[in-house]
């Protein structure tokens, strides 16, 4: 081959920063999609990642809602899984130490029924040197109390997270938002007045299923959390308004989540006002599909002349009529 055929591609600047923590690229694991970290790792190296999400951990082990706990719809999956986790001693114990070989930044998400047992998980994980930071969970919607009861009101979820900002002195503390609510923006500002240093949106859509010959919800409980590619619209536009009302003026990073499927659709979070995207439902279809996204993403900049992803961030136009 002559030299003057061979293609030279620009290097593209791929990391990111999230209130101090760099990551590699801005491509991570929504929490719940890897377990723990190794689960995962026969299907994909998830070291090539720009961070890891664990699963939530609360105080004591969970076993979680009684199964089925997942039904999947016509674009996307609805899951009940109720918090199954194995509590946060054997965590520290026995998976942290896994998943800090994977040597990405990781985020552990913390839940609770309480003030004081989100207090009491989140203190001892803020002494682990593994974590890079700690995404309270005030947004799930599988459990009959906790999570989200603190996630739809604003006082509460300011109370909350001040009193878990207090314990939470090592960490990076970043608060995962529902879109159950009727203005999220008002859930980011009193969370980020509270002292989050970084947010994640969007958790799962309430949604519920019906098996039409029995007439029985199809998940125990009735209703499940909706993510995969039908919420992808949802997470674009409350990313746009957290950015643009909130996080944007105040510099808080945002984690974007939300169907996210291939390369396009990580860009697009960016471009709303995600630091950060997170990868969830798809990894179910395609364990690969983060590892393609990074290589759609970086052709992307690469026709639209950027050096730097974090570039994009935040740069969509306003829309035509305001
Ligand atoms: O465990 C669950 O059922 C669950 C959680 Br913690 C969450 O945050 N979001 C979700 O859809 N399911």
């Amino acid at each position: 081959m002559n030299i003057d055929q061979i293609e030279h591609k620009t290097e593209i600047d791929m990391s990111v920063e999230l209130a101090g923590i760099r990551m590699k690229n801005p491509i991570l694991t929504a929490s719940g999609i890897c377990g723990y970290g190794l689960e995962y790792l026969p299907y994909l190296d998830l070291g090539k990642m720009g961070a890891f999400t664990t699963k939530s951990i609360t105080l004591e082990p969970r076993d979680g809602n009684p199964a089925p706990r997942m039904a999947e719809t016509r674009a996307g999956l609805l899951n009940s899984i109720g918090l199954a986790n194995v509590g946060v001693d054997k965590f520290i114990v026995e998976k942290l130490p896994q998943a800090r070989r994977l040597d990405i930044p990781i985020f552990v998400n913390v839940a609770g029924r309480t003030v004081e047992e989100y207090c009491e998980v989140a203190s001892r994980l803020d002494e682990q040197d593994a974590i890079a930071g700690l995404e309270l969970n005030i947004s799930c919607p599988n459990v009959a109390c906790g999570a989200l009861e603190f996630g739809v009101d604003a006082d509460q979820a300011g109370m909350l997270v001040s009193a878990v900002r207090k314990v939470v002195k090592k960490r990076k503390l970043i608060v995962k938002l529902t879109p159950n609510v009727t203005d999220i923006s008002d859930l980011a500002r009193a969370v980020v007045d509270a002292g989050a240093d970084i947010l994640s949106l969007i958790n799962t859509l309430r949604g519920m299923t019906i098996n039409i010959e029995n007439r029985h919800p199809i998940l125990p409980r009735g209703v499940g959390g909706l993510s995969g590619p039908a919420v992808k619209p949802v997470a674009v536009y409350c990313i746009w308004k957290v950015y643009n009302e909130v996080a944007g003026k105040q510099n808080i990073p945002i984690i974007g989540i939300g169907g996210v499927q291939y390369w396009s659709d990580a860009i697009e979070l960016m471009l709303a006002g995600a630091t950060a995207v997170a990868m969830g439902t798809v990894m179910y279809v395609n364990p690969q599909a983060p590892l393609e996204a990074l290589v759609g993403m970086e052709d992307y900049c690469r026709r639209h002349k950027v050096d730097r992803i974090a570039d994009i961030i935040g740069t969509a136009e306003p829309p035509r009529a305001i």
